[in-house]
């Protein structure tokens, strides 16, 4: 069994509960901008949210919910543009207002990098929307990012982990990552990776076969998580020694 050696963060929905007022409204805002009458509404964004990806989350919305939709002949091309106008409108809107970190997030990044641990980031996205929600400071921490089309299958496909593991020339049991939902867990988990889990709003109801850990935040000092299932060890929070503790178990 390795040493722990590096921590690997999927993003929305980890980092920063994005998902609702985040990438939501810059869909309905690109559909809008197109002419199209669609309305991603809360409820209806947490049923596309199994879909992975932007754009194949857009063509599933289409197959499933608008079979009266007169499809351009290049659908491909729609869906691309549509998402680039999406993706457009996100980092506007990151650039404007911001999203906040999750509790415990800074707190975590911080005391991993001053223990010495390495960090990186395993996600869907586009990159352009990764760069929007980190500020320089917290960008700099990470030394790798492996992020939206870099690999063919997204997750639930453990490509984009396994890529990443391939960037940090580590092999997976020296690595802990951490996830927001179940179709991220079974992509970490496919790599071989220990994961704690983080709910948020969109995904508590998940259930989560084989993490280390689930908990409803990383949580602070005075702000302590909420255990839903594995072994905190009388923690309140996730720090250097619950990491340290879930990455050799
Ligand atoms: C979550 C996703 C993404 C975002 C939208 O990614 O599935 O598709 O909802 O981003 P993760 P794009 O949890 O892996 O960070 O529109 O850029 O695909
Ligand atoms: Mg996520």
């Amino acid at each position: 069994m390795s040493e722990l050696r590096a921590l690997i963060f999927d993003v929305d929905g980890t980092l920063a509960d994005t998902e609702r007022d985040g990438h939501r409204v810059a869909f309905n805002h690109a559909f809008r901008e197109a002419g199209l009458d669609w309305d991603w509404t809360v409820e209806l964004y947490g049923e596309l949210l199994t879909v992975t990806g932007g754009k194949e989350r857009i063509r599933y919305y289409i197959e499933r919910d608008r079979p009266d939709f007169e499809a351009p002949a290049d659908l491909g091309e729609f869906i691309a543009d549509l998402h680039k106008a999406k993706t457009r409108y996100y980092v506007e809107m990151l650039a404007a207002g911001g999203i906040p970190l999750r509790t415990g997030v800074k707190r975590l990044l911080t005391e991993a990098t001053q223990a010495g641990l390495r960090l990186a980031i395993a996600t869907t996205t586009t990159p352009e929307n990764v760069t929007a929600l980190l500020g320089e400071a917290e960008l700099a921490l990470f030394e790798c990012i492996g992020a939206g089309d870099i690999v063919p299958a997204k997750k639930p496909a453990p490509d984009i982990y396994l890529y990443v593991l391939e960037k940090l020339q580590l092999p997976a049991d020296a690595c802990l990552a951490f996830e927001d939902s179940a179709q991220g867990l079974k992509s970490s988990l496919g790599a071989g990776l220990k994961t704690i889990v983080t709910v948020n709003d969109y995904t508590r109801q998940q259930d989560f076969p084989g993490a280390a850990l689930v908990v409803d935040s990383l949580g602070d000092p005075g702000t302590p998580f909420q255990a839903l299932s594995g072994d905190p060890g009388g923690q309140e929070y996730v720090d250097m020694a619950l990491v340290r503790r879930l990455g050799r178990d």
